[in-house]
C-alpha cells in the first residue's frame, strides 16, 4: 500500500529538477479539477505556492505516511489554510489517504474541508484564521527543542497574511528564543483577497522587517526549484536564528488566464475553463518531455 523510499523516512524523494517540475504540472492538474469539482474555493493563492511545498514535500522533509504523527517528524504547517487544494494534492500523491477522497473537497462529511482540519492523515493544525501558523509553529519548534528532536518546522503564509499582528509576536518570540529550527515562508505573490497587497494594507519592505526582527532572510523566485533548493540549503546552515524566506511568486501562477488577477482569489475554476487550463498545462508537460 506505502511507497518506500527509504529505510527510515516513508518519503518519496524526488531530486530531479525536471522531475519536480513535472511533479508541479501534475499538482496543478489535481488542484484545480479539484476545485471545479467543489465548484468554490481559492484558485489563485493554492497555485502559487505548489513549488515551495512540492520541494518542501518531496526533497526536503522527513514525512512518514505510516505514521503521519511520529515525533521525529518535519512539521509543516499550512498558516494560508485557503491553499489547501495544493496540500491535499500533494498528501494524496504521498499516500497520506486515498486519491479517491480529493474530489470530495468541501463536500458535507468530507475530510477535505475548504480549509484544513485536524483528523486529515498530514494535516498538522486546523488552519484558514490567517495569521495563526506562525505562532503555532514557534510552539512546535519550542517543545522539539524540549524534546531533544532534531526536527524542522516549516511556516508558510501568504503576503497578505502578514497583516495580521500576531504573526509579530511570533516573529518577535522565536527571534527571542533563537529557534533555529523554524524556517518561515512568505509566498509574496503581491495581491490578497480583494486587491494588491500594497493598496488593501502596504506590508512595506518585507526583508527588512523581518531582519529588523532578528530573523535570517533570504529572498528567492518562488517558482523556481533550484533557487529554492539555494534558500532552503541556507536556511538550514543557519544555527542561531530563524530564518524567512521570501519566495516571490505569481497569484494563479501556470494558468494564463489565472495569473496575476484578483477576481481569481476565490473562485473555483467551471468545465470549460478547467479545459482549457488543463490544455496549457499539457503543453507545459509536452516541453518537459522535450
Ligand atoms: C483572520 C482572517 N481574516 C480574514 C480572512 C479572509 N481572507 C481569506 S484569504 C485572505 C487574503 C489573504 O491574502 P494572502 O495571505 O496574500 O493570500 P494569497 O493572496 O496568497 O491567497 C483573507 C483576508 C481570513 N481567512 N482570516
Amino acid at each position: 500500500m506505502f511507497k518506500r523510499f527509504n529505510e527510515r523516512w516513508e518519503v518519496k524523494k524526488i531530486t530531479d529538477i525536471t522531475e519536480l517540475k513535472k511533479k508541479a504540472i501534475d499538482l496543478r492538474r489535481d488542484t484545480l479539477k479539484m476545485l471545479t469539482k467543489a465548484g468554490s474555493g481559492h484558485t489563485g493563492g493554492s497555485l502559487s505556492v505548489i513549488e515551495i511545498m512540492a520541494l518542501l514535500y518531496y526533497q526536503r522533509m522527513n514525512i512518514d505516511n505510516r505514521d503521519p504523527r511520529r515525533k521525529d517528524r518535519d512539521k509543516f504547517i499550512l498558516s494560508k489554510g485557503h491553499a489547501c487544494p495544493a496540500l491535499y494534492a500533494i498528501l494524496a500523491d504521498l499516500d497520506f489517504f486515498p486519491r479517491e477522497e480529493l474530489w470530495t473537497l468541501r463536500k458535507l462529511g468530507s475530510r477535505l474541508q475548504g480549509h484544513p482540519q485536524l483528523g486529515l492523515p498530514g494535516v498538522e493544525i486546523s488552519s484558514g484564521s490567517l495569521g495563526q501558523g506562525l505562532s503555532i509553529s514557534v510552539g512546535m519548534a519550542l517543545a522539539d527543542r524540549m524534546d531533544d528532536l532534531n526536527t524542522r518546522i516549516y511556516c508558510l503564509m501568504g503576503d497578505g497574511e502578514t497583516n495580521e499582528g500576531q504573526v509579530w509576536e511570533a516573529a518577535m518570540t522565536a527571534a527571542h528564543y533563537k529557534l533555529a529550527s523554524l524556517c518561515g515562508i512568505i509566498d509574496c505573490n503581491k495581491l490578497q483577497i480583494d486587491g494588491r497587497c500594497c493598496e488593501v494594507m502596504n506590508p512595506g519592505a518585507h526583508a527588512k522587517k523581518w531582519e529588523s526582527f532578528r530573523w535570517h532572510v533570504i529572498e528567492a523566485d518562488g517558482h523556481d526549484f533550484k533557487e529554492l533548493q539555494n534558500a532552503f540549503d541556507e536556511a538550514a546552515a543557519v544555527l542561531d536564528r530563524p530564518q524567512m524566506i521570501i519566495a516571490h511568486t505569481v497569484k494563479g501562477k501556470g494558468i494564463s488566464f489565472i495569473e496575476n488577477q484578483v477576481a481569481w482569489h476565490g473562485i473555483a475554476p467551471k468545465k470549460d475553463e478547467l479545459n482549457k487550463a488543463f490544455a496549457e498545462l499539457d503543453k507545459q508537460r509536452k516541453a518537459l518531455d522535450g
